[in-house]
């Protein structure tokens, strides 16, 4: 009698230690898992078409902190080329862009011409905010996909403002830019 009293006794108080350990392991999991479980960027996914993003004209303000690395998935499921880029001043940025189309096509450039010229790559020069994508490990200032093409790159802004992400492809009628046909979105980017 004393014996199976001893027994029980030891069955309880390891059954009691069970549940301790089991306490434990649940503790550590949860905490590991809200804490200690590196998390990945924000993903934010884009699907360019003629002429908006995820919409047929203008694209979703995308919200980010300064400094914070965010994934951006970029898929063409139009019929161009269509590309990703930041600017600060979208309105000089594609009012500058159709002058200087205007102009190049009155000096008789063809659109191919036109889109690989210096005077455009100057344009970008100045109004697109450089090296803030990283595609492949490598800094970017634009990311460009073909139709049926999908992208992934990293997108990373310190200073906090606001700017814009844009498609500056051009065409050969005006208005000439894919910004002005709607190819453009907000991004506020919050200390
Ligand atoms: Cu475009």
């Amino acid at each position: 009698m004393r014996r199976s009293i001893k027994s029980s006794r030891v069955a309880a108080s390891r059954l009691a230690v069970a549940i301790v350990v089991a306490a434990v392991i649940v503790v550590v999991a949860a905490v590991s898992f809200l804490y200690l479980i590196p998390r990945g960027p924000t993903e934010i996914s884009l699907t360019a078409q003629e002429f908006g993003f995820n919409q047929p004209s203008g694209g979703p303000t995308i919200r980010i902190k300064s400094g914070e690395q965010v994934k951006i998935v970029l898929v063409n499921r139009g019929g161009m080329d269509h590309e990703f880029m930041i600017v600060k001043n979208v309105e000089s940025f594609h009012s500058e862009l159709d002058k200087k189309v205007m102009e190049l096509q009155g000096m008789g450039m063809s659109m191919e011409e036109i889109m690989e010229s210096e005077e455009l790559e100057m344009l970008h020069h100045k109004y697109v905010v450089m090296d803030v994508l990283t595609v492949n490990g490598v800094k970017e200032s634009e990311v460009e996909v073909e139709p049926g093409e999908r992208k992934e790159f990293f997108l990373t802004l310190t200073e906090p403002g606001t700017y814009y992400y844009v498609c500056a492809e051009v065409v050969g009628v005006f208005p000439h830019s894919h910004i002005d046909r709607g190819m453009w979105g907000v991004i506020e980017v919050t200390q």
